[in-house]
């Protein structure tokens, strides 16, 4: 089963493949130019007014990339972080970029690189799934759903917190 999506790549409309496999989530692959986009997942505002985080893996098959920004229609806005130590407390850290590695993958998970949801759509949380935009520097813009899963489930689907 698969749907054509488009993608707007630095040379103008180049078509992308989605293939969904029976939900969004864990079957959910996102293809752009080069790219692959896997193990999509939001965790849900801890509490009213706080944001949400995405996860997410991306594969390049190729060149180097990097990725460069996170939106969406269901969020006011999205933030690309970082989790470091001060302290011997965890900290986050905004980051203009993540790198993706040539031929390597970029993997958001808990306790790593992350996205931040700020202001997601209650009738997104209600439905459990969350459409997002990923641009990334080679210009690909590759659009997920992201399923909404507890960090109960997120630690079984990706393993735990590093
Ligand atoms: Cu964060």
């Amino acid at each position: 089963m698969g749907a054509a999506v488009r993608a707007r790549g630095s040379s103008g409309l180049v078509l992308a493949t989605l293939v969904l496999g029976c939900g969004a989530g864990e079957g959910a692959v996102f293809e752009g130019p080069g790219l692959t986009v896997s193990h999509v997942y939001a965790t849900p505002p801890l509490a009213e007014g706080r944001p949400g985080a995405l996860y997410l893996f991306v594969t390049s098959q190729g060149e180097a990339d990097a990725l460069v920004e996170l939106s969406g229609a269901d969020l006011e806005r999205g933030e690309l972080h970082v989790t470091g130590q001060a302290d011997g407390r965890r900290t986050m850290e905004r980051v203009d970029s993540l790198p993706i590695p040539a031929a390597g993958r970029l993997e958001l998970r808990p306790g790593g690189a992350h996205g931040m949801l700020f202001g997601i759509a209650s009738r997104a949380l209600e439905a459990g799934r969350v459409s997002a935009r990923l641009r990334f520097r080679s210009g690909a813009v590759v659009p997920v759903t992201a399923r909404v899963v507890s960090p109960g489930e997120l630690e079984e689907l990706l393993g735990p917190a590093r």
